[in-house]
């Protein structure tokens, strides 16, 4: 067995899950709620701004309402008491992670709280809704602001710095994502080459567990503390 000083952990929605936030592909999930082409593409936004703007205003809006669980919670521990490399490499654009106290997250497809001014360029923090046209907190321009998101059809952040994390990982664990979206699904298979143990904890298996040197199928609220303690 590897020794392990360096971690990747991949979160997707169903780290939220038990906090009360949907996730995207189960039976009450939020593409269910809007077909994705309708709010999660670059097309739909210039087809309709001011409907994609209320999906997120109201995803923002749920955020208020909600807490970090026991699994946030228990990864934060983990980063403050962890003293090798630790990324947590999250594809929710939640604030639950921050809300937990963890500290070394990556926000690889983007945050609800905050909005890109396509006339500057500037991102701001927006805890409001951003309601139909807001004026950019940087350069004013009124009805420019997107959403700071990476929707479909769109590079991802920090997708370097994943990368070369992955390289460097001895631990890769995946919590609560279906592997259904790429590039975040092949990161397992980037991080088995390498040589990394791998582990997910998801309910149920995902499409990629195949690549995983162990599964623990359970809720997170209670697999991620186990496995952290
Ligand atoms: C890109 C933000 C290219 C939006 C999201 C091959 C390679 C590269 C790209 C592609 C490729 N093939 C296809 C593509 C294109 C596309 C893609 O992957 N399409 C899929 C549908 C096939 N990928 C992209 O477009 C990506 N960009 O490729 O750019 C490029 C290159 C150069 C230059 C320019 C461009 C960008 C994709 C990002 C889209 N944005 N999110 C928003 O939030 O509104 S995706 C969204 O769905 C999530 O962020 C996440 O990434 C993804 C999957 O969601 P999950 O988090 O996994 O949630 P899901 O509901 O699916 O599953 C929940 C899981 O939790 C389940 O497994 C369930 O069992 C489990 N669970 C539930 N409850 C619990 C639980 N587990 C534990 N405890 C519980 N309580």
């Amino acid at each position: 067995m590897r020794e392990i000083s360096n971690i990747v952990i991949l979160t997707g929605a169903g780290i939220s899950a038990e906090s009360g936030l949907a996730t995207f592909r189960g039976p009450e999930g939020l593409w269910e709620g809007h077909r994705v082409e309708d709010v999660a593409t670059p097309e739909a936004f210039a087809r309709d701004p001011v409907l994609v703007h209320r999906f997120y205003d109201a995803r923002r809006a749920n955020l208020k309402t909600v807490a970090p669980n026991a699994a946030h919670l228990a990864l934060a521990r983990l980063d403050a008491e962890w003293p090798g490399e630790l990324l947590i490499v999250t594809q929710n654009v939640d604030d639950l992670h921050e809300r937990a106290g963890a500290k070394r997250i990556l926000h690889m497809h983007g945050e609800l709280r905050s909005a890109w001014c396509l006339a500057c360029d500037a991102r701001s923090r927006w805890e409001e809704d951003l309601g139909d046209h807001p004026p950019c907190p940087s350069c004013g321009a009124a009805g420019r602001l997107r959403p700071d998101i990476v929707w479909f059809g769109e590079m991802p952040y920090a997708m370097e710095a994943i990368d070369a994390a992955l390289m460097n990982a001895d631990l890769f664990v995946s919590i609560g994502t279906s592997g259904a979206v790429y590039p975040a699904a092949g990161f397992v298979q980037t991080a088995r080459y390498r040589g990394a143990e791998t582990l997910e904890m998801n309910l149920e298996p995902s499409l990629g567990s195949f690549h995983f040197h162990e599964s623990r199928t359970g809720r997170a609220g209670e697999l991620v503390p186990q496995w952290v303690e």
